[in-house]
């Protein structure tokens, strides 16, 4: 297939039109902010034409990180109109906060050391080194958080406390969970008199998107109550499970984890650093403990409880996300890849659904309950590279820029006939579609 070359100027375009300097906003308006798995895969994208600014995109991610370590999801723009996103999160409570900007205090899929190994390709091996040793520091204090403060039974598997964590926000798995245990009394009156009709009218996102393609108000309720608590926790993660709040061991943010830790051990190799040997045992453990959220039965990975080791058997394209980690046992991954090529499962015309064709949860417009989304694709063909399955990754990767040539750079994509959702001028969208067009897979 030919790069089409109109496909690469419009992404850039879009790219540039999201420019903040300091960094690339997600879309105009819906998403004004920073967000941390965002930027990682707008770098991904900006790297072939401009590995400055791709390296400014990631440096600008550090100055949210607090003193424990962690990585915050979003950094709030400083603009005037957003003082209520700021104050809703106050991260200013928590002592590690960074002072200078205003930060949530959660934080994203650990997608760091891939992107900046990825930036890395395009600099001279003497500037890669330099790149590395600049942002190693603060990539390794990342890792250790992870492991500190999100394995406290050192099981090898990292918890997350909010579906905002995972970056996919209403996928099922989560949401089965939320509507189970997670709606208080409050919540589930409003559901009842059917007062979130008329919360509908205050949401900014629905002003900005049809209503049908973004999570339900009872569920937008429920993210921001859990939100409440995390903050009156004053984001203390002690404090946090003390109360038995949420806690999941998501199987996407596993999986992601493992692949970026084998992205830092090439980093520390590269500068001759030596990892700690405490975080190595860690890494380790993980890739092992990874294994524990497969289940047999239904032959995927799946999220668990973070206590009672349930695992979440709703599914989702999570299981697909075991190829990206690379660790998973052959046989295993020739399983996920046969789901993936099922008619009845994942293998709709315009693919990967975010969830299966064939569940109940499917909805085709419905956010992260049905369509494709361009970074999940990414993610799965680098897997599929790695364990060698090419045929399967180059039509992937045909079929993922056919689509964005054709509806352009969308939040994401109705799985059967391929159309735009969410908002359009999507960043990650146009980044990653110029990371696959310049990257054809031989
Ligand atoms: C979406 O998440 C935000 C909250 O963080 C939202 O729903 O408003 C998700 O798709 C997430 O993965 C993404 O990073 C973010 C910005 O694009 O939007």
């Amino acid at each position: 297939m030919q790069p089409p070359t109109n496909l690469i100027s419009e992404a850039y375009s879009v790219l540039d039109a999201n420019d903040r300097s300091a960094y690339t906003q997600p879309a105009a308006e819906l998403y004004p902010h920073q967000w941390l798995w965002d930027s990682c895969f707008i770098a991904i994208g900006l790297r072939h034409r401009d590995p400055e600014r791709a390296q400014n995109e990631l440096l600008s991610l550090l100055r949210g990180q607090w003193q424990n370590g962690m990585l915050p999801n979003i950094i709030f723009s400083t603009e005037d109109r957003y003082e209520r996103d700021r104050n809703l999160w106050r991260s200013w409570i928590n002592p590690n906060a960074p002072s200078e900007v205003a930060t949530t205090g959660i934080t994203q899929p650990p997608m760091l050391a891939e992107a900046i190994v990825r930036v890395g390709e395009k600099l001279s091996p003497s500037e890669r080194r330099a790149w590395y040793r600049k942002v190693y520091p603060a990539l390794l204090k990342y890792h250790q958080w992870l492991y500190a403060e999100r394995d406290p039974h050192k099981e090898g598997l990292v918890l997350q406390i909010h579906p905002w964590e995972v970056g996919m926000d209403n996928t099922p798995p989560w949401v089965a969970e939320l509507h189970e245990h997670q709606l208080n009394w409050w919540i589930r009156a409003t559901k009842k008199t059917h007062g979130d009709k008329v919360i509908d009218l205050f949401r900014r996102d629905t002003r900005r998107v049809p209503t049908n393609q973004r999570y339900e108000t009872i569920e937008a309720l429920a993210l921001f109550d859990i939100q409440r608590r995390l903050r009156r926790k004053i984001y203390d993660i002690r404090r946090i499970l003390d109360h038995s709040l949420f806690a999941v061991e998501d199987v996407v943010f596993n999986a992601i984890l493992i692949r970026n830790n084998a992205q830092l051990k090439t980093i520390a190799t590269a500068i001759k650093e030596k990892l700690p040997d405490e975080l190595v045992a860690s890494m380790q453990q993980t890739e092992t403990a990874f294994e524990e959220l497969w289940d047999p039965f239904s032959a995927g990975y799946f999220s668990r409880d973070f206590i009672t080791h349930k695992l979440f058997k709703e599914a989702s394209v999570g299981t697909m996300l075991a190829l990206y980690a690379g660790t998973i046992p052959e046989e295993r991954a020739l399983s996920l890849v046969h789901q993936l090529v099922d008619k009845h499962s994942f293998s709709s015309a315009y693919p990967v659904p975010s969830v299966p064709l064939n569940s109940p949860w499917f909805r085709p417009d419905n956010y992260w309950q049905g369509p494709t989304w361009v970074n999940i694709n990414w993610l799965i063909i680098d897997g599929l590279v790695r364990y060698g399955f090419i045929k399967e990754a180059q039509s992937l990767r045909e079929v993922t820029l056919a689509m964005v040539t054709s509806y352009g750079c969308s939040e994401y994509f109705d799985p059967n006939d391929g159309h735009g959702l969410g908002t359009p001028s999507f960043s990650w969208t146009a980044a990653l579609a110029v990371d696959l067009c310049l990257n054809p897979i031989s």
